[in-house]
């Protein structure tokens, strides 16, 4: 796939502080993890309220851990796709550059990113609802489905630690997030439908405060929104241009700079 990034686009990066990466399930695509509302999208088996909310997990705590069971299965056998080494490349790239993601499967970190805003949490941490003692998926192997926390006479229930619908976000990683999106110089919106809030705010707070706003999606229908650029395709092929043209416009850049 051949694509030329627009001079607007290139001088909006080059001239960047900040920069926001900001990304949904469409950025692990290419990684083997399914999205959420593609066909093959892991709610057309099941609907969202049927699983990723505290009634269901109450309703039917088996149901849930087998679906998140599954979920922890394909994502231990993922590796970071092109597109994840690409954004941990950029961070190194601009005086402060930031993923904030809806994403629960800490691909971003295992690419290298160290600021990484987890808005949804993250599938590889799981907590007791009684106690808070937090439990890493090989102490949950030993345990029983659904699990029960062992601490002395607690045995409440276990939970993956990730924020279901009718949840809050944590807080810490929210206020980070919106205080990134509302400094972005660029913000790229990369691999995600953009329905769910309040992370689908992001981007139009970011660009309500002056940032270019840059759509990755193969989907002409969730890219063709509020952004100043779109650029459709998959992110782990685009990402990895956007990436080497960045870096050989940095090389002669810095050799203008140094003449
Ligand atoms: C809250 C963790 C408030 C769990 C997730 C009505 C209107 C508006 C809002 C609401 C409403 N009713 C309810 C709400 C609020 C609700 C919400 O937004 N619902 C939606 C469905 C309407 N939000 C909440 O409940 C949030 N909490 O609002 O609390 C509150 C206030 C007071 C008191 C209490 C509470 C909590 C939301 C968090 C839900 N948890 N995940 C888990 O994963 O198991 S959300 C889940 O969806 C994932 O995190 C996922 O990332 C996220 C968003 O989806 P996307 O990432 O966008 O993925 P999707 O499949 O949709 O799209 C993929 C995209 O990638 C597509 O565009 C596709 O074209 C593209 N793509 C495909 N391949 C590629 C690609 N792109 C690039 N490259 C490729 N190769
Ligand atoms: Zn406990």
């Amino acid at each position: 796939m051949n694509i030329e990034f627009s001079e607007r686009l290139l001088n909006s990066l080059l001239l960047a502080r900040h920069v926001v990466a900001f990304t949904g399930a469409g950025v692990s695509a290419e990684s083997g993890v399914p999205t959420f509302r593609g066909n093959e999208g892991i709610w057309s088996k099941f609907k969202p309220e049927e699983l990723a909310t505290m009634n269901a997990f109450l309703k039917n705590p088996s149901l849930v851990w087998e679906w998140y069971a599954a979920r922890k299965k394909i994502i231990g056998s993922t590796q970071p796709n092109e597109g994840h080494v690409a954004l941990a490349g950029m961070e190194k790239m601009f005086p402060s550059f930031a993923i904030i993601t809806q994403n629960i499967d800490d691909l971003h970190r295992r690419a290298g990113n160290t600021t990484v805003y987890e808005l949804h949490g993250n599938i590889r941490r799981n907590y007791c609802l009684r106690c808070g003692m937090s439990y890493t998926d090989d102490d949950i192997l030993l345990l029983e489905m659904p699990p029960r926390c062992t601490r002395t006479g607690c045995a409440g229930m276990v939970r993956p630690d990730v924020v279901w619908f009718g949840e809050l976000l944590p807080q810490d990683q929210w206020d980070d997030a919106e205080r990134a999106s509302a400094q972005a110089d660029v913000f790229l919106s990369i691999g995600t439908s953009g329905v769910v809030y309040p992370a689908a705010m992001l981007p139009m707070l970011a660009k309500r405060n002056g940032a270019f706003l840059i759509e990755i999606n193969p989907d002409q229908a969730a890219g063709s929104g509020i952004a100043d650029e779109f650029l459709q395709g998959p992110s782990g092929v685009i990402l990895p241009l956007l990436y080497d043209v960045l870096k050989s416009a940095w090389s002669t850049k810095s050799i203008h700079s140094t003449s």
